[in-house]
């Protein structure tokens, strides 16, 4: 099966050149999805030889949307821009999917690990967030996941064309496991690793952002 690579990214111009060319043997064709960045993301995704889209300034759930319009390819793979993920790791996570045995797979940093996880307030937030959503989704939709908001995952892209995702922004990771539950697809997970993020700011501050994901697991709940 062949594979579009989606990397959004906003203002990565510190490694997105290197990042698109050590994908290269894992995709058929990478897709960045450039959220209007004030930096030279852009031309760096460009000349390192990737397809530029730009999204519709409504986040990084805008630009899942776009990518995966814009994807040519049997399975599309999702990957920060920002060095959190290892190409590398492509192969292994699309397994399920190649194998038949799911539809979406969800890169999981509680079985791979992740370096982002330094015990500050930060963090543990992050963490105790995400394992709240992670226990409500299964609860509620009988399934043994253990997480849900790594940006690391591959889905098929007739299920992804499928989904109607709504959600705009960083609540678009939990919203698609959702979607796909709802409509009796398949969801597997694969141990992934996270890296720190190697160049440039993170673009979710969590105090203000938090209660983003429990508004979109309310309405996703609730069918609104
Ligand atoms: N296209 C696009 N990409 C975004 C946007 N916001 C964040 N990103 C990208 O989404 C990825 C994850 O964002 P990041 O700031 O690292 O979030 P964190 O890992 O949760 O701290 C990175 O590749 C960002 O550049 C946006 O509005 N548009
Ligand atoms: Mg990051």
């Amino acid at each position: 099966m062949t594979v579009s690579l989606v990397i959004p990214a906003k203002n990565e111009e510190g490694g997105i050149s290197r990042l698109v060319e050590s994908a290269k043997n894992f995709a058929d064709e990478i897709i960045v999805v450039d959220g209007h960045s004030s930096d030279k993301t852009s031309q760096c995704a460009s000349s390192a030889g990737a397809k530029v889209v730009s999204d519709n300034k409504k986040g990084k759930g805008d630009a899942y949307k776009v990518g995966i319009k814009e994807a040519a390819m049997d399975i599309v793979v999702f990957m920060d821009a920002d060095g959190s993920h290892d190409p590398s790791q492509i192969p292994a996570l699309i397994e399920p999917i190649v194998k038949n045995e799911a539809d979406l797979v969800i890169g999981s940093r509680h079985k791979g690990g992740s370096d982002e996880w330094k015990g500050d307030i930060d963090t543990y937030l992050r963490s105790v967030g995400g394992g709240l959503l992670t226990l409500i989704i299964n609860y509620l939709w009988k399934v043994n996941l253990t997480e849900c908001l790594n940006g690391f995952r591959a889905v098929k892209r007739d299920v992804g064309l499928k989904l109607e995702l709504r959600a705009n922004n960083f609540d678009v990771e939990q919203h698609m496991i959702v979607q796909c539950l709802k409509k009796k697809y398949r969801v597997a997970e694969v141990a992934t690793h996270e890296y720190e993020r190697k160049w440039g700011v993170s673009k979710l501050p969590t105090y203000r952002k938090a209660y983003l994901f429990f508004w979109r697991l309310f309405l996703d709940v609730f069918n609104l």
